[in-house]
This record gives C-alpha cells, structure tokens and sequence, in this order.
C-alpha cells in the first residue's frame, strides 16, 4: 500500500535490488530464505541465504590458502587492489549509499558520507602500502644491526554491527589487505544487502588486479557463524564492533586461544560546555552528534555536562533545534532523523526515558514515537533532552537512542570528574573559549576516552587518526595513525656482519 509521507515496500525493495546489481552483487544472493529489511518501514527488501557455522572452516581454510600467496605479494602491490576499491567505490558510492539509507535508516548525506570513509580509508591505505615502517635501532655490538620488520599476520575476522554497515568492515579490511592479510567478514543481521554491495565492489577489484579470489569473503549469518569465527584457531586477529556485552565475551574466548582481538564497543559520549564556549557552535555540535544517525552512532553525544551560568539557555537553544528536525523516510530531501533499526531500540529508549523520569529527570523535548499510523513496522522516534538532577544509574548507561542527558556543574573540576564516571571511553568534547581549560580537558587528568575534541561534537571522526576508545569500549584502535600495527606481527632482527661473536651484555661463554 502506499503510505503517504513514507515510500511503498515495492519501490524500496525495487531500489535496493537495483542498487545491488548496479555494485555487481550477483543476482543468486537474493534467492535465499532469510529477511533483509528495512526500518523506513519495517517491510521486505529482499530474501539472502546466511551460512552455517559449519561453512566457517571451509572459508578460513580457503584464507589460509590465500594468505600463502598474499603475504609474499609486495605490499605496493597489495596497495593496487585496494586502490581499485576506491576506484569502484568512488563511482559506486550513490549505489551503495542506497543500501546503507535502506538497510541502516541513515540520511542520503550520511549514507554517503559512510561511503567517503570508506573511499577515504582505501586512500590512506594505498599510502601505508609503501610505508609499514619498521624501526632500526643502534646495536650494543660492533658489527651488529639491530631492526625490526612488519610481517603480515593471518587471517582477519570481521564481525561489524548495523549502525556502520560497510565502513567498519572498510577500515578494517583496506588496512588488513595491504598489511597482507586475507579478511572474512560476518556482517549484521540487519545489514546483508550493504555487505552484498560492498564485497561485490572487492570481488571486482580482485578480478581486475589479479589478487587470489579468497582474501576477501563474506559471511552471511547469525550468531553461530559469528562464534564460529571467535572460536576458529587459524584466525589470527578477530576485529568486532557492537556492544560492550558482546566485547565481553568475545575477549576471553579469542585470549583463551592465544588469537588477537580488536574491539570496538560501546560509548557513553559527553560535551563539557564551559562558561566561554560560542553557544551557536555548541548547539550545532550538540544537535548533529546527539540527533544525529537518530542517536545510533557509538560515538554519538548521550551527555552534555553544561556549566550552571550557560546550562538553561543551552537547553533552551537545543530543545529549540530539536523541535526543527524533520523526522522520516531518510532517502527524502530535508529529512535529518531517520528511523531506529527497530522494535527492541525503540523498547529500550521508552524504558530508558521512565527509568531517567523515576531518577528525578525532566523530559525537556522529544521520546515520542511518530509515524506510527503511516509504518506500524517502523520505529520513528523524536530525539529527547533530558534534564537530570544528578549523574543517576540511567545517565551512565549507554543507551542506542537518541536521548541526551544535560547535568549542570560549577567547576571543571566536578565536569571532568563527571565525564569520566561512567563505564565506556570512546569520545568525548569540550566546548570553550578558554585555552587552559581546553589543555586541561586534554590532559592526562583530562578526559580517560581514547578520542578528546575541542569545540566539535563527539562524532563524525576523520580515518586519518586511530579510531577507538578505552574501558568498556575496549581499547583497540583502527584506521588511521599506527593502527596498522594491530594487523601485522613485528619480527625483530639482529644482522651480525663483524665475523665475531660478542654476546650482548657483556656475557663470556667461553
Ligand atoms: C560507529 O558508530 O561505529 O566518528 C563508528 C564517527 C564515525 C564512525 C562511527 N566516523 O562518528
């Protein structure tokens, strides 16, 4: 039926099949049996077949073999297939940003936005390619050359979660590549036509540059397939984004085989607003990070931390901003608040909003649900200000909603002791004119997360830095930076040229 203000399943499904075949997914994918659907309105996109845990040895198998040829390929050479990802991405990113609209609920400009980081991360690692420094250092021994060499590590398992579909797996995977490792991705179960998309674009560059076919595969699949890849011994580092529970399980069973693990988990990201912050800026910032990706980014701002002199017109302003947002089908012009990826978001958001009314907070705007008449099935929420009396249990959890808490506070001090009291490390802001206090934030007795900005939201991080945060959130880093290194295992090397033996710390055995 057609729902005035929201499209038709028919024309949704209709676009994502189209995009689909456009990035050269193969049509075979779409004659499974499992639901890939769309939270715009809770309708049918299309039907894919999902692995078994069993078909997880049988890929890594095909990776190890992989992996053989890749790591001995020059790593500039490695670099020229992920070049042509870029290349294909480039000019599939409309396509694929499609899928990511549909299957994530994102804006058009975001969803496009995910694709530029990702085209953006091909390009940085096209650059690391001829980089991978190892360091040479000076030798205690005549005659000695004391170095160290980066060597491809193995094969990369990827799980990623629904809120970033494509552009987690592409941080990952265009560094793993030309570090030399073969990647298998386990996507979303929400997400399985953007991952169809974007592993079709690789499978293409793969074809054009001639890389073995197996150093990239996709695993379609539920939770057993995700375990299967925790569990697989020839997987050598284990890369997961999702939630702080998952993190929690995923760690010591990847530890108990000796693999690495990289993880990405949750935030619960604060804005320090001091008394000299530009308040224009800091409600622009506050809105796009908090409302922003209908408040399902883990880096998006679920606390501001508002010093008592600014804190009531701060509400003001953004309560005001807030009633402005269009909310609705995110592929329309204008629209700025998509929908939640679905019922149990929206169960916790409500019960989330009751626990933060019962701890003495005030609901400023926002938390009801829209569009309901039009999309029973799909989950459109208005984002919510919260005002709490205090730092309350609710405020310290992450919540995967667009809710934010605003607490007041007297002296930076108590605000930075506050924005550190909670469990995650991911991102965190301040907001102020005041050069001492921006230092202060950035400090060692500043903020603990791994991601500290000054006058910018909490969300919207460039790749060219190392992307993660500490505590709950895990502590690995990906893309930019030296991130690389977590992707590769370092040799260290002495060449002894002298024709004697001298032994290191002056030991004699003789
Ligand atoms: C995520 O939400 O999992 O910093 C990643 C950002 C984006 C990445 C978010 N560049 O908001």
């Amino acid at each position: 039926a057609t729902r005035p203000g929201l499209p038709d399943d028919t024309d949704l499904a209709a676009r994502a099949r189209a995009a689909l075949l456009a990035c050269g997914a193969d049509e075979a994918a779409l004659a499974g049996d499992q639901p890939a659907r769309t939270p715009i309105t809770g309708g049918e996109l299309a039907r894919v077949t999902w692995a078994t845990a069993a078909e997880v040895d049988d890929a890594v198998g095909r990776a190890v073999e992989a992996f053989a040829t890749w790591r001995t390929t020059p790593a500039p050479v490695r670099g020229a297939l992920v070049k042509r990802l870029g290349e294909l991405l480039a000019e599939h990113k409309d396509d694929l940003a499609v899928l990511v609209s549909l299957e994530a609920g994102k804006t058009t400009s975001e969803a496009r936005g995910e694709v530029q980081e990702m085209i953006d991360i091909c390009d940085l690692a096209v650059g690391m390619s001829r980089q991978l420094y190892g360091r040479t250092m000076p030798s205690e021994r005549p005659g000695h050359r004391l170095m160290e060499t980066w060597h491809p590590l193995g094969v990369v398992g990827v799980i990623s979660a629904f809120n970033f579909p494509v552009a987690v797996w592409s941080w990952n995977t265009a560094v793993a590549l030309v570090c030399g490792d073969p990647v298998i991705w386990k996507p979303s179960e929400a997400t399985p036509l953007s991952s169809l998309g974007a592993a079709a674009l690789l499978d293409r560059a793969i074809a054009d540059t001639g890389a073995p076919q197996h150093v990239s595969q996709l695993l379609l699949g539920g939770r057993d397939v995700g375990e299967a890849l925790v569990d697989h011994p020839d997987v050598a580092l284990l890369s997961a984004t999702g939630s702080t529970r998952m993190g929690r399980e995923v760690a010591p069973r990847v530890a108990g085989r000796f693999g690495r693990y990289l993880l990405e988990l949750g935030g619960n990201n604060a804005a320090i607003v001091a008394p000299s912050a530009d308040l224009d800026l800091a409600v622009r910032g506050i809105v796009f990070a908090a409302a922003g990706t209908a408040g399902q980014r883990c880096t998006t701002m679920r606390r501001v931390i508002a010093h008592s002199s600014v804190v009531d017109e701060l509400v003001e302003r953004v309560a005001a901003a807030y009633r402005t947002l269009a909310i609705g089908d995110p592929t329309t012009d204008g629209v700025l608040v998509g929908p939640l990826i679905g019922a149990p978001a929206y169960e916790t958001m409500t019960a989330a909003l009751t626990a933060a009314t019962e701890q003495g907070g005030q609901i400023v705007c926002g938390g009801t649900r829209v569009l309901e008449d039009l999309a029973p099935d799909a989950y459109y929420v208005e984002p919510a200000v919260v005002r709490m009396p205090g730092q309350t249990a609710i405020v310290r959890q992450e919540t995967f909603a667009p809710i934010v808490y605003v607490l007041a506070y007297e002296e930076l001090d108590e605000a930075i002791a506050l924005h550190n009291a909670v469990p995650h490390g991911l991102s965190s802001s301040i907001f102020t004119a005041d050069q001492a206090e921006a230092e202060r934030f950035l400090a060692a007795d500043g903020s603990d997360c791994g991601i500290s900005n000054v006058n910018i939201g909490t969300s919207g991080a460039e790749i060219g830095g190392a992307f993660g945060g500490e505590k709950e959130t895990g502590g690995g880093r990906e893309s930019g930076s030296d991130a690389w290194k977590a992707y590769m295992r370092r040799a260290t090397n002495t060449v002894n040229y002298s024709g004697e033996l001298p032994l290191a710390q002056g030991v004699e055995f003789a």
